[in-house]
């Protein structure tokens, strides 16, 4: 089972366009941050926690044994990506990773369980560590396990 609702594309081009690539190819295309091949990206579609049309979001691919994290970066600025919100108020998320594409239910990681996640996810993208040197906000790590 899939989200089921309105499709609302990001007003973010190059999100955007990352996410019709991903999804027309079945994730054959566009499935690193471009230009970069060493880092593998996941599409995530919420639901908004206001609209309740579906988003789609790319983040990284940080894994372990079929759980995800997902990390509420958004470039390390002061404030949480809307999509933040979106989890909190609707805990149940699709994730596609290159074909596979299932159901997810979500929780914030907390203490240690968040610093296991978050050292996984900067040994997968160093650049998290900057993001969050560069924000007040203690960037949020979102796990993902599976349902379906
Ligand atoms: N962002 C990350 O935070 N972490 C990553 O690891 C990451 C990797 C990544 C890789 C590739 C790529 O293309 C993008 C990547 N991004 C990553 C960017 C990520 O996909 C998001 O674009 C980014 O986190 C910012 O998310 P955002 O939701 O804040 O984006 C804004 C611009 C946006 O989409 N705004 C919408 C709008 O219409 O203005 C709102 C969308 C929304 O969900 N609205 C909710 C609703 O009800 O519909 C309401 C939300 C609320 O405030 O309650």
């Amino acid at each position: 089972m899939t989200l089921e609702g309105e499709y609302e594309p990001s007003p973010e081009q190059w999100v955007r366009d990352q996410v019709a690539e991903y999804e027309a190819s079945n994730g054959a295309r566009m499935n690193t941050l471009p230009d970069h091949p060493e880092w593998p990206v996941v599409v995530i579609t919420s639901r908004g926690a206001k609209s309740g049309k579906l988003r789609k979001n790319p983040v990284m691919r940080v894994e372990k044994d079929g759980v995800y994290a997902a990390v509420a970066s958004k470039g390390g600025a002061p404030e949480h990506p809307t999509w933040y919100h979106n989890f909190v108020a609707h805990p149940e998320v699709d994730l596609q990773d290159r074909a596979e594409k299932h159901t997810y239910s979500v929780r914030l990681a907390e203490g240690a369980e968040r610093e296991e996640w978050w050292e996984r996810a900067v040994a997968v993208y160093s650049p998290y560590a900057e993001y969050q040197q560069n924000t007040d906000r203690q960037i949020p790590v979102f796990l993902l396990e599976r349902k379906d």
